[in-house]
């Protein structure tokens, strides 16, 4: 039956902010036991090394501490994650090192004391004995031949070795007109979620459980990875997510500290909490985004592209993170490298290669950011050599007929590619942006776009493709109303920040012609649902939302069935708004939902005869194809200061399409905040590691964050291509302010810098690059 849009695009408050904002949120932290033990983790000093002994003798005797265990004592089981294909081979990441360490920052041992304080300080009692090995710091380095693997099992450094598509590309570029070429950098970065990882686990005689309160975007898949490591069912396993200071992906894989805190709680029969510092949490939690392509295009005379030709090499550092593996980053970059360009001919290989560093995960926009940053700077430089308008070579080649059958074997439903880019340039146009640009001889200013899109909603399906052997996908939603008429929701999406409270209660609300005051939504513990994915890729909105709108659909019809009954109508005349199930052509003959409810449990008499009592449904949903694409073009203005090197941003205007809106002011500031960590990404954030595989930046003095003062008023401005398959319309769009940001900001510098001979490509654009570009310039 199809619905009145009342709650879904309307800019409702989010109804999580009051409590958050008051400092009434509960995070793990904020959770006290009785008896609780705090766990701090002995780490390794060395990048490469081999373990002969551990000693924690001297630990255990310390004041306060009351345990200490190495990987022999607790005796869990390792994390192995799986690609079931041949080019992948698959490593586990124990819980404590074993044997030997394999980047600085490694867990060796935990230790468990009266308070934190006491555990850190035991931790330096621990007298560990290594032998040095050479650390392997780049994946230049571990791709040589003499290389020392990182993991025995693994040949030539390399987790993954994917070559796809197109063999054949080099007979196009043989005869093309222009070929242009990158080599394009990214920097690793961390990504930062205010509140680091954390949890607090205890073993419940009562309920037969370990249950584990964390810091995750994933509980179902913490549950399993607990009830595999920890040899329990998963009935015996319950994750509970209290209140969660982002993820940003970092959290959408499972710790190994995590694993070592619930073993050691299960042994000690003791609750035990470990809230990872700001210094654990840079050097040696998930980090992402080191990256290196050597891309070439062949363009035609005319700015059209004929055939793209990658080597993509991702640093993912020392393990494969469960559930996705080391694979992400490249498999992502391999197959959606051509984007919203028309690419007819296109070969890639894609790697992960392996260092002595902390792993990756996959951080906001997975290999998009850096995708986006090849495309864009391929058009710019195929413009400049056609001598064409750069704008126009985009115009030529962004896709315009949907469905595209992409050469990736991806298809593309349909948005709004030209437009947004159209849009975009008409605004900064109009708003006097480029003659200020042309006129202003004294003055640095450059204007960058990026035209993109965002693979969303990805369902069963298009996990299956990359061939995990844990495979995500569809997801769940419970609706249940009670005799009062108030609403329960349960998914099994886990918000972390994205205001799920507001956004899913709008889609049961318009269902259920109920205000969203009515709906709330519980999310982020596994004893609520069977299953569900939580949430990740940006799959919430598509996804879950379309599982709550089913459930919530299915209620409805429940609810018509019992008034109908009770007015003595047809039920497809009963239409459900206000609060009221009234008859469409008689608004009078109405009755209230809380009656329905009432009826519905505490005067089961009422119900028709053949209705069991009770107010409930549930529905699973899942997209069965390769997801669904939101676009946006993001344009920028910068300006360089000559004198110290600084890029400026005097202009942000994002142009997005992400279907139907559910709620505006959410998605603003999904975008903002997106384009905040993009622009970090550009100009600011970079971990680097010196030649003995130490980390540099330990704190937020040598990781700079960018802060309110460097990020610039961000403007969104809407466009809707309603999504065909996604039950709401909406697809989803919680990456794409960090997709696109990387490559507006390098464009507009490198326009700021026309004139100079330099174009820059990597990323972050520090103050020492664009001081040494102008200096080559005089
Ligand atoms: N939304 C909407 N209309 C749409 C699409 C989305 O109103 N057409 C709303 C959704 O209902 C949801 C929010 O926007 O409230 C984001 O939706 P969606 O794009 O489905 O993304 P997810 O909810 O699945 O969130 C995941 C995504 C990812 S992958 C990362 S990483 C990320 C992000 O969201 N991490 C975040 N945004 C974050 N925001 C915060 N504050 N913290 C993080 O860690």
């Amino acid at each position: 039956m199809s619905t009145r849009r009342k709650w879904v695009g309307a800019a409702v408050p989010r109804r999580e902010d009051p409590r958050l904002l008051t400092g009434r949120g509960r995070y793990v932290d904020d959770l006290d036991r009785a008896g609780a033990l705090s766990a701090a983790f002995v780490r390794s000093p060395l990048a490469a090394a081999r373990i002969n002994s551990v000693d924690l003798s001297g630990v255990t005797a310390a004041e306060g501490v009351r345990a200490a265990f190495t990987a022999a004592d607790l005796d869990v089981t390792g994390l192995t994650a799986v690609l079931e294909r041949p080019e992948f081979t698959p490593t586990t990441t124990p819980v404590l090192a074993t044997g030997r360490v394999r980047y600085a920052g490694e867990p060796v041992a935990i230790v468990l004391a009266d308070d934190p304080y006491a555990a850190e300080d035991g931790t330096e009692l621990a007298i560990v004995d290594y032998t040095p090995q050479r650390a392997v710091t780049s994946a230049d380095d571990a791709l040589a031949a003499d290389a020392p693997r990182v993991h025995d099992e693994l040949t030539a450094n390399t987790f993954l070795d994917v070559t796809a598509f197109d063999d054949d590309v080099d007979e196009v570029f043989a005869t093309a007109e222009c070929v242009v070429r990158t080599s394009l950098r990214s920097g690793r970065q961390n990504a930062l979620p205010l509140e680091p990882r954390g949890c607090l686990a205890e073993w419940v005689d009562r309920d037969d459980q370990l249950v584990v309160h964390i810091s995750t975007q994933v509980p179902h898949v913490v549950r399993t990875a607990l009830a595999r490591c920890l040899g329990l069912r998963e009935r015996q396993v319950r994750v509970v997510v209290p209140d969660v200071g982002g993820g940003f992906g970092l959290k959408c894989v499972v710790g190994r500290e995590e694993i070592a805190v619930a073993a050691a709680a299960l042994r000690l029969r003791r609750p035990v909490k470990w809230i990872e510092d700001r210094r654990e949490g840079l050097t040696a939690s998930f980090l992402g985004r080191e990256q290196q392509y050597q891309v070439r295009a062949a363009f035609d005379g005319g700015g059209r592209i004929l055939a793209l030709d990658a080597e993509i090499r991702c640093d993912v550092g020392a393990y494969s993170v469960f559930p996705f593996t080391s694979g992400v980053e490249p498999l992502m970059a391999a197959a959606e490298l051509p984007g919203v360009y028309r690419v007819p001919r296109y070969r890639a290989r894609a790697r992960a290669v392996a260092t002595n560093k902390a792993p990756t995960a996959p951080y906001r926009g997975v290999s998009r950011p850096q995708i986006v940053l090849v495309m864009e700077r391929l058009m710019e430089r195929a413009a400049r050599e056609l001598g064409l308008d750069a704008l126009a070579v985009r115009r030529r080649n962004l896709i315009d007929t949907f469905p595209h059958a992409g050469v990736n074997g991806i298809t593309y439903d349909p948005g709004s590619y030209r437009e947004s880019l159209d849009r975009c340039e008409q605004r900064l146009r109009e708003e006097g942006w480029f003659d200020l640009r042309d006129t202003a001889a004294d003055r640095r200013i450059g204007i960058g776009f990026a035209c993109f899109n965002e693979r969303t909603g990805y369902g069963t399906e298009a996990f299956a493709q990359r061939r995990m052997s844990v495979v995500p996908g569809y997801d769940i939603a419970e609706v249940r109303m009670d005799p009062g008429g108030a609403v329960t929701v349960t998914t099994g999406t886990s918000a972390h920040g994205q205001g799920h409270e507001t956004t899913l209660a709008q889609i049961a609300a318009d269902q259920l012609g109920l205000h969203p005051e009515a709906v709330k939504i519980r999310q982020g513990d596994t004893d609520l649902v069977s299953y569900g994915w939580g949430t990740f890729a940006s799959r919430s909105a598509a996804i879950g939302g379309g599982a709550v709108r089913l459930a919530a659909d299915r209620l409805a019809a429940r609810l018509r069935r019992i008034a109908a009954h009770l007015l003595g109508a047809d039920e497809d005349d009963i239409e459900l708004d206000d609060g009221w199930c009234r008859h469409r052509d008689d608004p009078g003959r109405a009755v209230p939902v809380a009656e329905v409810a009432e009826v519905a449990y505490l005067r089961a008499h009422r119900l028709p005869k053949d209705l069991e009592p009770g107010l409930s449904a549930q529905a699973v949903f899942d997209v069965l194809t390769s997801g669904t694409f939101s676009n946006a073009t993001h344009g920028v203005v910068v300006e360089l200061d000559p004198r110290t090197g600084q890029t400026r941003l005097l202009r942000y205007l994002v142009v997005e399409d992400c279907g139907v809106v559910i709620n505006p002011t959410i998605v603003d500031g999904q975008v903002r905040g997106g384009v905040a960590q993009g622009i970090a990404g550009a100009l600011y954030e970079r971990i680097d590691y010196d030649d003995d595989g130490q980390p540099t930046a330990g704190s937020l003095v040598d990781y700079l964050v960018p802060t309110a003062a460097e990020i610039p008023d961000v403007d969104v401005e809407h466009l809707e291509t309603p999504c065909a398959f996604t039950e709401t319309g909406a697809k989803g769009m919680g990456e794409g302010g960090t997709i696109g940001a990387p490559a507006a900001v390098l464009n507009a510098v490198n326009d700021a810098l026309r004139g100079t001979g330099v174009e820059l490509d990597a990323v972050p654009i520090t103050p020492e690059q664009v001081l040494r570009a102008l200096e080559g310039s005089r």
